[in-house]
């Protein structure tokens, strides 16, 4: 999955909080990002701090520790739970001698690894470029820096440039490529226009896709992993002689890059256009205020904010002292409870 020759699959995590408490269990989320990349986690530190090391994020302090930490756990990767700028990946692998992943990174590699579609193919590369833009460095560095007199460029800055250019047209290209999926997914989708379009979203791993073969008996992956969708899956639902089409969509998660984002703008048309949104929720999750805060927000910033949303609190047989605050619907989709309740208020909105 990675480019380095061994895949690394030992990982020290890293988690920093700036001006804010940061603690381990924070780190819990990571650490199944990572294990969905086949990497287990030997090791976790964090730090606390006022603001960021211009060097290496951490203080140099930390980035011993986490040398220690290597030699005694045989870790042989870091991940950091932030983004993290080219520069200081390069300056952390100097001192570390292991290869330094952050968030966006990993959360890059399950999409590579998950998408199927074209589209969703075409969308993730868009990401990878996107997330490799700002992070090319020229090989000249400093030396060709100071040979930089007026109107005269080092070497290492004119091939960085070129990259650059390059990268550059492959999104230009890719972006055209996704507007012609998009227009032809717009024809396909030409005799659902007139229909009542309802969307499923909602925090990665909340239950969506179970929830979605459950009304729709469609036979959609559904897994215990993050991001075990990528690509829409669109149906047609009756439900006592109202029609309706259901979409089953990405998952969200916390701190996603905007650039992620922006890369996905055709599959979340979808959620776009939708006349209601049933917002699942993994009630069993300690977390669970916190995702339906991000995904307000991630709804809010693709201008789906304003859609009247259904609350359904799932996983209810895991957390079975659970009270639902007023109007949210209580379902445990793998148990099969309170789906009748769920199919009427559906009916009711739409
Ligand atoms: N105990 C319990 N587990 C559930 C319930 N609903 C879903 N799950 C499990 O939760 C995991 C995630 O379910 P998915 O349906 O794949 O979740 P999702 O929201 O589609 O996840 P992504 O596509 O990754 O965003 C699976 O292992 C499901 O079996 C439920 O009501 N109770
Ligand atoms: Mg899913």
């Amino acid at each position: 999955m990675h480019n380095n020759l061994v895949l690394p699959d030992q990982a020290i995590l890293v988690g920093v909080g700036v001006n804010q408490i940061f603690s381990v269990e924070d780190l819990d989320e990571l650490a199944l990002l990572c294990q969905t990349c086949n990497i287990e986690t030997v090791g976790r530190v964090i730090q606390n701090r006022k603001d960021i090391d211009v060097t290496y994020y951490i203080g140099k302090g930390k980035v011993e520790e986490i040398k220690t930490l290597i030699e005694e756990t045989k870790a042989n990767v870091v991940v950091f739970d932030v983004e993290l700028s080219g520069s200081k990946v390069r300056n952390l692998e100097r001192e570390l001698n292991v290869p330094v992943l952050d968030r966006s990174k990993v959360i890059l590699d399950i999409f590579a690894a998950r998408a199927q579609s074209a589209a969703g193919k075409l969308q993730v590369e868009l990401a990878q470029l996107r997330y490799n833009l700002p992070r090319l460095i020229g090989s000249g560095g400093l030396m060709s820096k100071m040979r930089n007199g007026v109107g005269m460029r080092g070497p290492g800055e004119k091939k960085l440039e070129l990259d650059k250019r390059l990268i550059h047209d492959e999104i230009t290209a890719l972006e055209r490529k996704l507007a012609d999926v998009k227009k032809a997914r717009n024809v396909a989708g030409q005799g659902r226009r007139d229909k009542c379009r309802v969307c499923l979203v909602g925090y990665t791993n909340s239950g969506k896709s179970t929830l979605f073969n459950l009304l729709t008996k469609a036979g959609v992956y559904a897994k215990d992993e993050l991001f075990a969708t990528l690509d829409t899956t669109t149906r047609s639902v009756y439900l006592n002689g109202k029609n309706f089409v259901l979409t089953d969509t990405v998952g969200f998660i916390n701190h996603l890059p905007h650039e992620f984002i922006r890369a996905f703008e055709a599959t979340l048309d979808e959620t776009r256009e939708a006349s209601l949104l049933i917002h699942v929720i993994d009630c069993s999750n300690p977390a669970h205020e916190e995702q339906i805060a991000v995904v307000n927000q991630v709804l809010q910033n693709i201008g789906a904010g304003k859609i009247p949303q259904l609350i359904v609190y799932n996983k209810i047989d895991k957390n079975p002292g659970f009270v639902a605050p007023d109007g949210a619907v209580v379902i445990s989709a793998v148990k099969k409870t309170g789906i009748e309740e769920l199919k009427n208020a559906i009916y009711q909105l739409i």
